[in-house]
């Protein structure tokens, strides 16, 4: 099988619920090929979970389904992730992470993640359903250059702007770049609530974050 025929049977098997032949074709993009062929399962994958949140959202899919597909993903990520990282030395600045309270969506976050320390970032990875406290005593602690937050649900995207209200409140506003990105959340969204950027995806936030450790 070529690399193409691969990244279509990574889809297929994520979209057809099929752990082991997910895993089995992740393993062999990963095996086979370097950076490049890593991203592109990477995009494979990210594709793959949008067609199951529009299952999901038309009433095709359940949560039973929704659930299996993240698991799926989870286990898949966990071996193209890390395979992003190689290499990399700790110089480019600190970059805090974190999914927002509330919110346990923890798959593009960790994208970033990984790209970011590929990218020789130091990044304090907080995890999911990080109350504002954390986020800022982290920010502060770290003297991080930026801090980044991700949203995936409408329901918990006011809690950016309660992070980025405390960053102010305890002066930290001035010294720390605030990126926000996830399905729930828009430029407009971003710009409305204060934050220095929006990142559609991670390669766009990874680009926005290098600037600033450039300036
Ligand atoms: C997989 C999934 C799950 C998995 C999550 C597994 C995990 N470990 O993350 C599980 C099953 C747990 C789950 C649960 C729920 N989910 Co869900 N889920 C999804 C799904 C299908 C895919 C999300 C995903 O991982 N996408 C792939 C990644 C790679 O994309 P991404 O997150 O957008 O990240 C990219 C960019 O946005 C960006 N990025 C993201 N974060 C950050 C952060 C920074 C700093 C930067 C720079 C960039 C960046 O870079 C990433 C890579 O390029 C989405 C559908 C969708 N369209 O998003 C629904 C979706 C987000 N879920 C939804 C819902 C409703 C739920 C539940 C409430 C369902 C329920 N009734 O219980 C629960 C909520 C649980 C909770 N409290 O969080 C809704 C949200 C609707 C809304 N507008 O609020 C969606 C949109 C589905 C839908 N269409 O209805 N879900």
């Amino acid at each position: 099988m070529n690399s193409d025929e691969q990244l279509g049977t990574l889809k297929e098997s994520l979209l057809g619920l099929d752990m082991e032949s997910a895993v089995e074709a992740a393993r062999s993009l990963a095996d086979g090929g370097g950076q490049a062929a890593v991203q592109d399962a990477v995009s494979a994958v990210s594709e793959a979970l949008g067609v199951v949140g529009k299952r999901f959202q038309d009433g095709e899919w359940f949560l039973t389904e929704l659930v299996y597909a993240g698991e799926i993903a989870k286990e898949v990520m966990g071996l193209l992730t890390p395979l992003l990282e190689a290499g990399a030395a700790e110089a480019a600045g600190t970059v805090v992470v974190g999914t927002v309270a509330g919110d346990l969506h923890d798959l593009g976050k960790n994208i970033f993640v990984s790209y970011a320390r590929g990218a020789g970032f130091k990044v304090v990875d907080l995890g999911v359903d990080v109350p504002v406290d954390r986020f800022v005593d982290a920010a502060r602690e770290s003297s991080a250059l930026a801090l980044g937050m991700s949203c995936l649900l409408t329901s918990t995207e006011g809690e950016i702007g309660k992070v980025i209200a405390e960053l102010e409140r305890q002066g930290l506003r001035e010294s720390v770049k605030v990126i926000v990105g996830g399905a729930a959340l828009t430029e407009q969204f971003a710009r409305h609530v204060g934050a220095d950027a929006f990142a559609p995806d991670a390669i766009t936030g990874l680009d926005t974050v290098k600037k600033w450790s450039a300036s």
